[in-house]
């Protein structure tokens, strides 16, 4: 069916709390640089220090950009700024991230003549796993000597509206990974039915959003769109007559991997919010094996990840 809202919740949060996920940043790179240049591997270089080193790489003397919050999938985040004299090159890579992107400058400064301007434009990926992400910046010279690290800090914002109740199942690889809630009534909500209190919502018929609903099957029989996270949710409808709360009582979260889609395993992590506090979190993995092993249609959705109450 048609999904008209699907961008508005495609991703979620983890929330504002502070522990991190279990399995780290997303998967391949979080932060692309658009026309720059990928280079496999990290930067092992810790940087220098100018003040104490005369054999230190020029610096990033200037680092400026358009915004300090954004969303997964944002790719309208621009960095400015200059590198010192003899800079030839900008490597720029998140935190976390296995490989590392290369930019050249664009032009001499005008107001610091020996220096050169840089303005690089980033794209963050839906697949970010944590809260804030850390972007280092290091200049070198033509022979390669590096510099000292620059870092600018960008936090993620939260991509699901306020919700009294959030089940938000996040994983680390391009599999056909399924959430799966099964509410106090016995009613399961997944890929195979969407909505708790309709069984086929009418396309274009908003009404689906009412009641818990899954925002999005991500990945689905292997068209890979990488978000690698659904969730189940009620939103928050104060003053709304026809809003349908979750129900009291136990649910019961299930993960179920329908297709590995080439990979050979896949670990993922569960967290259940309430009004915007964790109430539960689970985690597990399953191997490529386990999609066959873990029917879909069978009486248990896949593997229970853990459980928890309304009151
Ligand atoms: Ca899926």
């Amino acid at each position: 069916m048609t999904r008209m809202v699907i961008a508005l919740f495609a991703l979620a949060l983890l929330g504002c709390e502070s522990s991190s996920s279990l399995f780290g940043p997303g998967l391949d790179q979080q932060v692309l640089v658009r026309g720059g240049q990928l280079v496999q591997g990290v930067i092992v270089d810790p940087g220098c220090d100018p003040a104490t080193s005369s054999e230190c790489g020029p610096a990033v003397t200037s680092v400026s950009r358009n915004q300090a919050s954004v969303k997964r999938g944002d790719g309208t985040v621009i960095v400015t700024g200059r590198i010192g004299p003899g800079g030839t090159a900008l490597h720029v890579w998140a935190e976390g991230d296995r490989n590392h992107w290369v930019a050249l400058p664009s032009a001499f400064d005008v107001i610091q003549p020996d220096e050169l301007t840089y303005s690089i434009e980033l794209e963050f990926s839906f697949a970010i796993q944590t809260d804030v992400v850390r972007l280092h910046l290091q200049a070198a010279d033509k022979s390669g000597k590096l510099g000292p690290v620059s870092v600018a800090e960008f936090t993620m914002l939260p991509d699901v509206p306020p919700a009294a109740l959030l089940v938000s199942l996040g994983w680390n690889a391009t599999a056909d990974l399924d959430l799966h809630v099964q509410l106090p009534d016995g009613t399961i909500v997944g890929a195979k039915n969407i909505n708790s209190t309709m069984p086929s919502p009418n396309p274009g018929d908003l009404s689906w959003m009412y009641g818990g609903f899954l925002d999005h099957d991500s990945n689905q029989e292997c068209q890979i769109d990488a978000i690698n996270r659904e969730n189940v949710v009620w939103l928050k409808r104060e003053g709304d007559p026809m809003a349908m709360p979750p129900p009291s009582g136990r649910y019961k979260v299930y993960a179920n991997l329908f297709a590995p889609c080439g990979a050979s395993s896949v670990t993922f992590e569960a967290v259940a919010q309430l009004n915007g506090e964790v109430i539960e979190r689970g985690a597990s993995i399953l191997y490529e094996f386990d999609a066959r092993r873990l029917p879909a249609d069978s009486a248990a959705p896949g593997l229970l990840l853990m459980e928890f109450e309304v009151p």
